[in-house]
Formats: structure tokens, C-alpha cells, sequence
């Protein structure tokens, strides 16, 4: 009884939550399962907004979950390697485990304040060596069958933070987490296969359509970049001492092989500098010099002028026999397709920029009724009749397509393909605070894996502060008692692989541990993923739309493959919450508009903060902190909290016998709320829990009286709705009802179907009084909607008859009279 008081209930009910367990799913099979997943912290410092958002929302789905009945797990682990850990850790001449541990104890307590239903029992953290050893073990399972190894190749080098990248952690041609431009570098660097899972990831995206935001799937598609067209090859005359030799492309429009009027290299390659001839080779030296200064980006700007170098050779067309000269320029891009293209330029808009900047021939094969693109500088891509192509001439577009790909496959200079944007995952990294990798070198044997009895290989502890700088090589490779051991196969001296891997690895398998965080004899039991997975509903921010979510759909297929898992798709429903904004801008320091969520949650109070959060918006949409008010939320909680207190009836009183009105309200509440919670619109279910407030209230205020068993069915249905969005004051509402354990353990309320049917009225409707029209309406309409239907009539507008309305007079629910202009 008194006052409602924020703190004094956040103080009581933890305790209480954590001694029943009832956030523990029975996994019995007495029910069945279902996995709610939050995509896991970085431990950076203590939780921020964006944190409290989106654990809002993943703990409505699951205190749902368990209220219908279901048996939900809802675990929280942290993804605890990683940069930051480090940075600190150079700064402070510290080991990162300290910074990294310690944020996560912060943020452990800030998550039971912000009382989320999680299982605290299968709490993980990637960055354990008992979490650490399965990712290790993992890796050789991937090595074992080809989808984990080295190459040298030109990669992505981030100079301020002298590590190398993957394509994903390249942003607009910068680095993704410090925006430094970022250049190449060749070096030996591990790779994950992905590619040979590009037609895979994108087929199995058919199952998640409906289920994922449409926006993640279109940018997982556009990452993948399927396109289909033909290898032709080209045969280039030998020159000099030069010998002739085959050149292939890859091409989406082999219906255009007689335009083509000049043939490109990507200047940056090997073969640039094999075809070359001498007279050529200084030209071509320093034309590559500059463009190393270029990023992708930049390289196939279509604003940018074009610039290339002759490279005094010619290719011939399989199709005519027809020579090109051969090129070497900046916008064929070294690592797509062959890195060698037929250049149409009549048809392809950079090819056609090119030829007028160095006087190529343009020659239209498509006839689209467009005009000439020699003429216009513009080239045409539409459908057509083509032309000017001896065997190919009259047909359209695809039926020439088809043709051309069987006249090379009958030739046998050419054949069907397909080319994907996808490119392997580098996951090699030059930064101590990782999974290290476990290979071996041995000068006699080679890559040696380490043996699975011998996992994990533990970082050293020993390495502290300026020790862990990055130097462009791992920090790992100045431990000289950790590097050198002996050979697992021979016995020799070797040395220990001192790159560690990209953290993206951790993350891709870590919904798959939570099914058995304990286990010792692998990196899940099987079995209970069987019972568990595919996760349920998965909730984060859609700026994991394709790096994570990519590498665990990769991680999962190929576990599917190892006869791991037996599922395609790990996460069955995608839920990606919205930002919060302050001032409809992200909150940043450098605007000096953050927020800090400790004194939002000190000053209003968890349940205030949780419900704001919920109701600003959809769930997908943004939550601008200065359009919302948690002190409104704060009182309408208070509100709502103070129904127990009036409820006189005792537990278990019969409702049947209560105010059918307020029954109504009641059980309409609950129906539409289970509706609206199964279509993700969690605001909704927030504005109409607190129209049965209201008419609680009303009730308990009016005749009705607290003594009527329908306020108390009332006050338990808010308790039990309440309970998904503030459950401090829906377990104290509960408990002041008489309910005991927790209002977490109780049922959703059943809906009586004979209560949803709304009793109507008659309104009647006027013109300057005279009766025009009736109208069925709800007994309960409001003064506005009434209003609304009555100016919708056909009857009214007929008897304006084009005159304006003065006024409208509104007697909800029975009479309406409008008064014309
Ligand atoms: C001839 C042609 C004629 C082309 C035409 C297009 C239009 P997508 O759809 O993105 O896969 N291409 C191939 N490899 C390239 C590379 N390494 N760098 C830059 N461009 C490259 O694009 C495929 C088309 O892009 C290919 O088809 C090729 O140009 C070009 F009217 O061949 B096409
Ligand atoms: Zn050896």
C-alpha cells in the first residue's frame, strides 16, 4: 500500500526472480520450445540506449513466449573479444581481459536492473578459452574439408589500425570501425570458402522471406551479387616475342560480342604485365603506380574521367574474327569476373565513356528505338531487335543471349556461367585480442593443425600495454615462448600461426553454444540443438544486415554439411529494431547529444524507461528521445500500479457475475493484444492496455465499484499485459492482487469469445436537424469516429450538396447533427 515508488519495488523483485528461476526454460519436453535470441553485447562500457531498445524488445517476445504456455529459452552471453579491449589495454599497460571482464560485470548488473528475462545460467563469453577452444576446433573441422586456408593476395589493410579487413568491414572505402581510408597490402592471409556457399546462402533465402525484413534480405542478395551471363575466351595474337594467347571474359551480354570494339585488363593484374608488350611496359609501370592510390570506389565512379593504357596487343572475337586492341584500365576491377572484359560501348555506359575519351569505335548491335549512343554519349541498355550481328540479327535481346552462348559452347571458346560479387572471408588478423589459430608451421611438414587434445591454445598472459601495439605484424609474434614449440606431426621445431581471428568468427556459432554452454565434448551437444534451434525470433540492429548475419547462415550450412545441425537457417525470424535518436540525430560525442542510460533509469525508473521505449514507436522504427516522455510513462505506471490497491474482491471471485461493459473492454484488450504481439506491433498493445486502465478507472470510480469481480479480472489482465513491457510493476500490481509466485509464471488470459461481440447503438444523423441517416454504431464509439462515419454518409453529402459545414454538433454514440455553411 501508499505511494508508487520506482525504487522500492526495483529493489524487491530481483531476488525474488532469481530464486524461483523462472526465467530457466523446464526443457523437460512438457511444453513446447521456443528460443528468443538478443544479438549479444560488445562489452564496451556499461549498456547504452541502444542496448536498452533493443533488449526491450527481444524480452517482450520472450515473456510472451512463456506466458502462452511455451517452454523459451532466452540466453545472454558476451561477444568479448575485439579492438577496443586492446586499445585500452595499450593505454592503460594492461592485459585486455581486465578492461574486458570488467565491462561485462558492469554490464551484467545493468541487464538484471533492466530485469530481462534471460537465463543467467548459460551465460558465455567468447573470449573463455572453454568458449574459445570449440571456435579453434571449429576452424579445423572447416580446414579438414578445404573451407579454411591461405593465400597471398592483394587485401583490404586498415593503416590506423594495421589490420587487415574483410570486403564487409570495408565501408564506402573505408574502414568500417575507425572510417580511415583503406588501402591494399599483399599478404599470406586465411580465408573461409563463403564462395562456395554464394548459391546456397541466396537460394535458402526463400525460406526466410516474410520472416526477415525485406531490406536485409535485398542487401544480403545485392552482397552476394549473382549474375549470370558466359565465359568467352579470346584469343590474343602473339606480338613480337610475345606468344599468342588465351584471354577469357566474363560477360552478362554475349548478345552484344559484335559490338564489341576493344578489350580491357584490369591494369593491377599479372596479366596486364604479361600481355604488354616492350614498347608499352613504361607506360603501363606508371599508369599502375597511380592507380594504387585508388579505392574500388573511386576506380568505377562513372563521374570520374576514364583513363587506361594500349598495351600494344590485339584480341580477336571468336564470333567475326574481328581484332581489338587490348587495354589496360582502372575501372575493369582486378578481383571481379576474370578481371578481363569485351568492351561494348554502344551498350555499357563506362565502356562507351572510354571509347570517346580515346577515340575507340562505338558500334549499336541492340536496336532500342534509342537514339544513336556514338552521337548521344549515352549508351543504350534496354530491349531490342539487334542488329548489325550476322546470326544473331533479329533476335531480342535474351533469345540472342541464348544463341551466342550456344554458338561459343559449339565453338568451344566459351560456355555458360555465373559470377558472384562474393568473395572468400578473410579472417586473419594482425591483433592479439583474438581466437589465435591453430596451425603450426614446420619447416618439414608444412600447415600442421593443431590436434583436437591439444585445444585450446591460449592466448599468453604475459604480453601487456606497448607489447600489444599493433605494428602491421601480430603482437602474438613477439611471444617467443608461445610461437616456438615443436611440430605436432614430426617433432621438430616449429612455429605457432600468430594471426587470430577476425571476431565475426566467434559470433557465427554462438546461438548454437547457448543450447549447451557447459558442454566439454564439443562445441554443442547436438541433441540440444536438435530441441532448440533454429532460433525462434532473433532481434538486433540491421547494421549486422550482411556481416554477421551472412557469416552465421555460412557457419550453419556448413555445420549442416559436417552433419552437426540439421537445419539451413539458423534464425527462423528477424526482428531488427530501430536507432535511438536524440534530437532526430544518432547520439554521438561529437554532437554532444547522448544519453546516458544509468540517470534515464535513476531519474524515471526501469519499467518508465522500458515502456518509453516500447510504445515511442514500431518496434523497426527509430525512438527519438527528445519526442518521448517517460515521466507520462512513469504515471501511467503509477496508475496502473494503483488498481491493486482498489480491487476489492477477493482472489478467484467468479467474474462471470461482473460489470459485462468492462468485461467487454477487458477481454477485447486481451484478444487484440495477442493479435497485435503476434504482428510485432508492440505500441499498439502499449496504447490499448492503457485504454483498459482508463476503464478500470471509470469503472472502479463510477457505480460499478471496486468490489465488482470484472475490475479484478480487469486489474489481472493489465497485470499480466504490463508484465511485458515493466515487469517490476506488473509483479507488484500481482502481488497486491494476492497472486504469488510471480506474475512471470502465470497464464495469458483466456479470451470468452461472447465478450468480444460489441454492443451497438443506433446514431442518428442530421442535416440542420432534419434526420438524414442511421448509423450502427459501437456502444462505446468515440465523439471523433462517431463524427467521422456520420460525414462519410452518402445521405449527408447528397443533402449538402457541394455547401460547406459550419459546424458539427456530436452526442456520442446516439445523434449527429451538422449544420452547413
Ligand atoms: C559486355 C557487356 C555489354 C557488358 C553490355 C555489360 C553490358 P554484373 O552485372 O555486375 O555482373 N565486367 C565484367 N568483369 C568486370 C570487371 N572485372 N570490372 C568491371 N566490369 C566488369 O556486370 C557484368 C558486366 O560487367 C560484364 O558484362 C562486363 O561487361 C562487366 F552491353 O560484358 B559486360
Ligand atoms: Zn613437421
Amino acid at each position: 500500500q501508499g505511494e508508487y515508488s520506482f525504487s522500492a519495488i526495483e529493489a524487491k523483485w530481483p531476488a525474488v526472480w532469481e530464486e524461483l528461476g523462472v526465467f530457466t526454460p523446464a526443457d523437460d519436453g512438457s511444453r513446447e520450445r521456443r528460443y528468443v535470441l538478443d544479438m549479444f553485447p560488445y562489452p564496451s562500457g556499461d549498456l547504452h540506449m541502444g542496448h536498452a531498445e533493443a533488449f526491450a524488445m527481444g524480452d517482450v517476445v520472450a515473456r510472451y513466449w512463456r506466458l502462452k504456455g511455451y517452454d523459451v529459452l532466452h540466453p545472454i552471453g558476451w561477444d568479448s573479444f575485439g579492438l577496443p579491449a586492446e586499445n585500452a589495454a595499450i593505454k592503460r599497460n594492461a592485459h585486455p581481459s581486465e578492461w574486458t571482464y570488467a565491462n561485462i560485470e558492469t554490464q551484467a548488473a545493468s541487464f538484471k536492473r533492466y530485469a530481462i528475462s534471460a537465463d543467467w545460467s548459460r551465460r558465455l563469453h567468447t573470449s573463455d578459452p572453454e568458449y574459445y577452444r570449440w571456435t579453434q576446433w571449429l576452424f579445423l573441422r572447416f580446414y579438414e574439408r578445404g573451407l579454411a586456408y591461405r593465400k597471398n593476395s592483394p587485401v583490404n589493410w586498415c593503416p590506423k589500425d594495421l589490420t587487415v579487413l574483410a570486403n564487409e568491414q570495408v565501408v564506402n572505402g573505408a574502414c568500417e570501425r575507425c572510417g580511415t581510408p583503406v588501402t591494399k597490402k599483399s599478404l599470406n592471409q586465411w580465408y573461409f570458402k563463403i564462395t562456395d556457399y554464394a548459391d546456397r546462402l541466396l537460394e535458402d533465402m526463400d525460406e526466410l522471406k516474410g520472416h526477415w525484413p525485406e531490406r536485409v534480405l535485398a542487401m544480403q542478395r545485392n552482397w552476394i551479387g549473382r549474375s549470370e551471363g558466359a565465359h568467352v575466351n579470346f584469343a590474343i595474337e602473339a606480338a613480337g616475342d610475345l606468344p599468342a594467347r588465351d584471354v577469357t571474359v566474363f560477360t552478362t551480354r554475349p548478345d552484344t560480342l559484335y559490338g564489341a570494339t576493344f578489350f580491357v585488363v584490369a591494369a593491377d593484374t599479372h596479366l596486364a604485365l604479361d600481355l604488354v608488350t616492350a614498347e608499352q611496359h613504361d607506360a603501363l609501370m606508371d599508369y599502375r603506380e597511380k592507380v594504387k592510390a585508388l579505392s574500388d570506389i573511386e576506380r568505377q565512379s562513372t563521374e570520374r574521367e576514364k583513363t587506361g593504357v594500349f598495351l600494344g596487343r590485339y584480341a580477336v572475337n571468336p564470333l567475326n574474327g574481328e581484332k581489338l586492341p587490348v587495354w589496360a584500365a582502372d575501372y575493369v576491377l582486378a578481383d571481379y569476373g576474370t578481371g578481363a572484359i569485351m568492351a561494348v560501348p554502344a551498350h555499357d555506359q563506362r565502356d562507351l565513356d572510354f571509347a570517346r575519351a580515346f577515340d575507340l569505335p562505338v558500334r549499336t548491335v541492340l536496336d532500342t528505338g534509342e537514339e544513336d549512343p556514338s552521337e548521344t554519349g549515352v549508351a543504350t541498355a534496354g530491349e531490342g531487335t539487334l542488329i548489325n550481328s550476322d546470326e544473331l540479327n533479329g533476335l531480342s535481346k535474351a533469345e540472342g543471349i541464348a544463341r551466342a552462348i550456344e554458338l561459343v559452347e559449339a565453338a568451344g571458346t566459351g560456355e555458360h556461367a555465373v559470377n558472384f560479387r562474393l568473395r572468400d572471408w578473410l579472417l586473419s588478423r594482425q591483433r592479439f585480442w583474438g581466437t589465435p589459430i591453430p596451425i603450426i608451421h614446420c619447416a618439414e611438414c608444412g600447415e600442421v593443425p593443431v590436434p583436437d587434445n591439444q585445444l585450446p591454445v591460449t592466448l599468453p598472459d604475459d604480453l601487456r600495454g606497448e607489447a600489444l601495439a599493433p605494428k602491421g605484424t601480430s603482437p602474438l609474434a613477439s611471444a617467443a615462448d608461445w610461437v616456438n614449440t615443436s611440430c605436432p606431426s614430426c617433432g621438430r621445431a616449429a612455429t605457432r600461426d600468430t594471426d587470430t581471428m577476425d571476431t565475426f568468427v566467434d559470433s557465427s556459432w554462438y546461438y548454437l553454444r547457448f543450447a549447451s554452454p557447459q558442454y566439454t565434448e564439443g562445441p554443442f551437444d547436438t541433441e540440444a540443438v536438435d530441441r532448440w534451434l533454429p532460433v525462434a525470433q532473433y532481434v538486433g540492429g540491421v547494421e549486422h544486415a550482411i556481416l554477421h548475419l551472412l557469416y552465421s547462415r555460412f557457419f550453419t550450412k556448413v555445420l549442416k554439411d559436417l552433419g552437426l545441425v540439421n537445419f539451413d537457417e539458423p534464425f527462423t525470424a528477424l526482428l531488427n529494431q530501430g536507432q535511438v535518436l536524440n534530437g532526430g540525430k544518432a547520439m554521438s560525442k561529437s554532437l554532444g547529444n547522448g544519453v546516458d542510460l544509468g540517470e534515464q533509469l535513476d531519474k524515471f525508473g526501469v519499467d518508465a524507461v522500458r515502456l518509453t521505449m516500447v510504445f515511442a514507436s514500431p518496434p523497426e522504427d527509430d525512438v527519438d528521445w527528445a519526442d518521448v516522455s517517460p515521466s507520462g510513462s512513469a504515471k501511467f505506471l503509477a496508475r496502473a500500479w494503483r488498481l491493486g490497491q482498489d480491487v476489492a474482491s477477493p482472489a478467484g471471485a467468479d467474474p462471470a457475475a461482473g460489470d459485462r461493459a468492462l468485461r467487454s473492454v477487458t477481454h477485447r484488450t486481451i484478444a487484440d493484444s495477442q493479435e497485435l504481439l503476434e504482428g510485432r506491433k508492440f505500441n499498439v498493445v502499449i496504447a490499448r492496455l492503457m485504454e483498459l486502465v482508463n476503464a478500470t478507472r471509470k469503472a472502479i470510480d463510477s457505480g460499478v465499484g471496486g468490489a465488482d469481480p470484472a475490475v479484478r479480472e480487469a486489474a489481472e489482465a493489465v497485470a499480466i499485459i504490463l508484465s511485458l513491457f515493466a515487469p517490476y510493476t506488473a509483479e507488484d500490481l500481482w502481488a497486491a492482487l494476492g497472486h504469488e509466485p510471480s506474475v512471470a509464471a502465470a497464464a495469458w488470459p483466456a479470451v470468452e469469445q461472447d465478450l468480444l461481440v460489441q454492443a451497438t447503438v443506433t446514431a442518428v444523423v442530421q442535416v440542420q436537424g432534419k434526420v438524414r441517416d442511421r448509423l450502427e454504431v459501437p456502444a462505446d464509439i468515440s465523439e471523433e469516429e462517431l463524427k467521422a462515419k456520420a460525414l462519410e454518409s452518402e445521405h449527408v453529402a447528397r443533402t449538402l450538396d457541394g455547401r460547406g459545414i459550419r459546424t458539427v454538433i456530436v452526442r456520442a454514440p446516439k445523434l449527429v447533427n451538422v449544420v452547413p455553411a
